[in-house]
């Protein structure tokens, strides 16, 4: 994790400043990579904690093939809340009156939230974040790719071929309209001849504060799911990134977080009965030894 440190320090001090759709402002270089052994231990970052019920909850989700907030705000995780929420207040052209992190748009959020749990109509209709994660890894012009993925990876583990791509370029119009393009683009897994599992990511665009400690701990656990039901070892996860950026409202965050030092990382217990992919459930996994700095809040830029 001394790697994120280093390369949050390198975009603090480097990165160069660039305009964003959000219009917040960032910091941000191009083309980066971070790789951490599996088998270090869980890489969950220490000098912050990290919201870990939030990630497995989410990483089930993308798993399920499911869209819609539904099953997160269920849970009690609410970190897809804003997308959906703005798309609902631009449709009744609303969205220039209620204004971004305000009273009222906080007032307003949870009303649509009660009623995204509450009304199944309401959810089905504004709970869709649209053909994102889960639907491509699923369901991409009907290739189930995970399914697909695994068996390979079980049949034919030499392959250079084991990819899964949530980027489907028929279809990001219809993301882009109901929240967000894929952030993690693509990953690819690769076993070693001596059965250990490895998985590379590409991400295209990675909020290096707020986002990235989450993709990393969610493909980690990806990697040691697929390992499990594979029957394989674990390898490293290589993240690599496009834009990486620190957003204008971050530089205090980011400051406190790097005067922390590091702990050692926790592990990860995972279930060893399960053996099939989409039979995971949240009991399935226990995280031990996790003694982080506390939390970290910070604005996300919607
Ligand atoms: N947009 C932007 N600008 N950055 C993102 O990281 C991002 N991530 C998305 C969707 N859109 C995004 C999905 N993942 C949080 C973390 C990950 C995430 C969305 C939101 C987040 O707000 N984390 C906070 C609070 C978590 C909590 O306790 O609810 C954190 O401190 O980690
Ligand atoms: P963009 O679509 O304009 O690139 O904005 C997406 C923002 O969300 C960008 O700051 C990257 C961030 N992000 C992550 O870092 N990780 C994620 O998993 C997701 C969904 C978004």
């Amino acid at each position: 994790m001394q790697a994120y440190l280093d390369l949050l320090q390198d975009v603090f001090d480097n990165g160069v400043g660039k305009d964003d759709r959000t219009g917040t402002g960032t910091r941000s270089v191009f083309g980066r990579q971070l790789r951490c052994n599996l088998s270090d231990g869980f890489p969950l970052l220490t000098t912050k904690k990290v919201f870990l019920r939030g990630i497995i909850h989410e990483l089930l989700w993308f798993v399920r093939g499911d869209t819609n907030i539904r099953y997160l705000v269920d849970n009690n995780v609410g970190i897809w809340n804003e997308w959906p929420f703005q798309r609902y207040l631009k449709a009744q052209g609303r969205d220039q009156d209620v204004k971004q992190g305000s009273c009222d748009w906080q007032y307003q959020l949870e009303e649509f939230i009660t009623r995204i749990k509450q009304d199944d109509d309401f959810a089905q209709q504004w709970g869709e974040l649209g053909p994102v994660y889960g639907k491509q890894w699923r369901d991409f012009s009907g290739i189930d790719q995970l399914d697909w993925v695994v068996n390979e990876i079980k049949t034919n583990p030499t392959s250079r071929r084991l990819i899964v791509s949530a980027w489907n370029p028929a279809e990001i119009e219809e993301m882009a309209k109901a929240g967000l393009p894929p952030c993690h683009t693509l990953f690819q897994f690769y076993v070693s001849p001596d059965n250990k599992l490895s998985c590379q990511l590409y991400q295209r665009s990675a909020d290096l504060f707020l986002g990235v400690p989450f993709n990393i701990a969610s493909y980690a656990l990806l990697t040691m799911m697929v390992a499990q039901v594979c029957n394989l070892g674990l390898g490293e996860f290589v993240h690599t990134f496009g834009d990486v950026h620190i957003y204008n409202n971050h530089q205090e965050q980011v400051k406190t977080q790097l005067q922390r030092a590091p702990k050692a990382l926790p592990n990860m217990h995972i279930n060893p009965d399960v053996d099939d992919l989409f039979a995971f459930q949240f009991d399935d996994f226990e995280l031990r030894d996790y003694d982080p700095d506390p939390a970290i809040r910070a604005p996300v830029a919607v």
